[in-house]
């Protein structure tokens, strides 16, 4: 059955007025994201959740309340009316049957959240400023969330379990449905010679030394909106991953997506680096809301989670060009190829510059 538009299931959430409009929105992998325009002149994001990749987005949906009200409760609290307050956290909109959701007759899932006005998002980080800003946002998100009492539902298991990731990779290069593994050789060379470093966080998280929290786990820089007039951060978004996990996944995660100067996906891979400046912002950002709640084994290992994390989404962006594109959105045949030689690239890049990054990490408090 055609997948239905948002403007089919709009009537079903408890919003005023009519939808007379909407757009394709934002460049994420994952789910279908719309900008809803409603005759009132309120404009809101629709998204049709990929069920694929979320088997169950009913409980993902309660956790994104769960979230989204305990961040709300302390904005509350603390009872600050200034702009950057008030939008600090998504509101999903309820359907009139009381539900944060609406299921539609195609069996999409739709959800929807207030649009934050002024405020963006960037794919590319333009300048330290706006990674510290990131990073602070980020940061201070984990802080909100580090006194939920609830253990969050686990939305995708392993999600960030880098050996499963690399199983996955061998299990897909084994059964090779696309016949592309031929075209590979390099890249498993890459992977394969850096197979210790996969294991080193979860045998740290095993042997009780890094603490599970409450962390977001897919902070690519344009998950989080930047204000356009003061550059500060807005409001962290994407919320379907918030979950169980190690803090230092999430700054990795800022570390691969920031520090790159070029696209995720480019073919320019002698531009694809690891940005010093940048990292310093992050790092400082991150360290200006987030220090305050971590231990000294978690802040010392913030420049390895780079490597790390950029690693383990090569290893995914590999897997899945390797099963034949099944998972993240693609827009031609070498897509998935391309962005993962672009994290490795980038990983090799972080790996040169991870003595510096260390040093840079003491001398500031890490
Ligand atoms: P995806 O899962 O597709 O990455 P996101 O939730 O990150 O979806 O949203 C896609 C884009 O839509 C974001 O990068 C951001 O630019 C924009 N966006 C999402 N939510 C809002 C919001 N509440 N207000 C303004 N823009 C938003
Ligand atoms: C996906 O949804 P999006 O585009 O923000 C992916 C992340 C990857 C990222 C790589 C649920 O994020 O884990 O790091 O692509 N999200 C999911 O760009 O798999
Ligand atoms: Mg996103």
């Amino acid at each position: 059955m055609t997948k239905l538009n948002p403007d089919q299931v709009s009537g079903a959430f408890d919003i005023a007025g009519r939808a007379t409009g909407f757009m394709p929105y934002g460049t994420g992998h994952i789910n279908d994201t719309f900008l809803v325009t409603f005759d009132t002149g309120k404009r809101y994001i629709f998204q049709r959740v990929n069920t694929v990749v979320f088997r169950d987005p009913e409980t993902l949906m309660r956790n994104f309340v769960a979230v989204t009200n305990h961040i709300g409760a302390k904005i509350a609290a603390e009872q600050r009316n200034h702009p950057g307050t008030r939008r600090r956290s998504l509101k999903p909109a309820r359907a009139y049957d009381g539900e944060p959701f609406v299921r539609d007759e195609a069996g999409g899932f739709w959800r929807c959240y207030e649009f934050i006005d002024g405020a963006r998002t960037f794919d590319i980080v333009e300048n330290p400023g706006q990674a510290f800003a990131a990073a602070a946002a980020f940061g201070g998100f984990q802080h909100d969330l580090s006194d939920l009492r609830t253990r969050l539902a686990e939305t995708i298991p392993d999600f960030h379990n880098t050996p499963a990731r690399l199983a996955a990779l061998e299990t897909a290069v084994r059964q090779d449905v696309a016949g592309r593994v031929r075209n590979v050789g390099s890249e498993l060379d890459f992977v394969m010679a850096r197979r210790e470093l996969c294991g080193r966080l979860i045998r740290l998280q095993q042997a009780g030394e890094l603490i599970e929290r409450t962390t977001h786990n897919d902070t690519k820089i344009n998950n989080v909106l930047i204000d356009d007039v003061s550059g500060t951060g807005v409001c962290v978004i994407d919320l379907d991953t918030v979950m169980p996990g190690l803090p230092r996944y999430d700054f990795g995660d800022m570390v691969r997506s920031a520090t790159n100067p070029m696209p995720e996906d480019t073919r320019d891979l002698d531009r694809v680096e690891m940005r010093s400046d940048i990292f310093e912002a992050l790092l400082r950002g991150y360290l200006s809301t987030a220090g305050r709640f971590l231990n000294s084994v978690e802040k010392s290992l913030l420049p390895f989670s780079g490597v790390l994390i950029t690693l383990e989404i090569g290893i995914r962006f590999l897997t899945d060009y390797v099963s034949g594109d099944v998972y993240f959105k693609t827009s031609r045949p070498e897509h998935n190829l391309d962005r993962a030689r672009v994290q490795f690239k980038l990983a090799a890049s972080i790996e040169r510059h991870l003595g510096e990054m260390e040093k840079l990490n003491e001398s500031i408090g890490g």
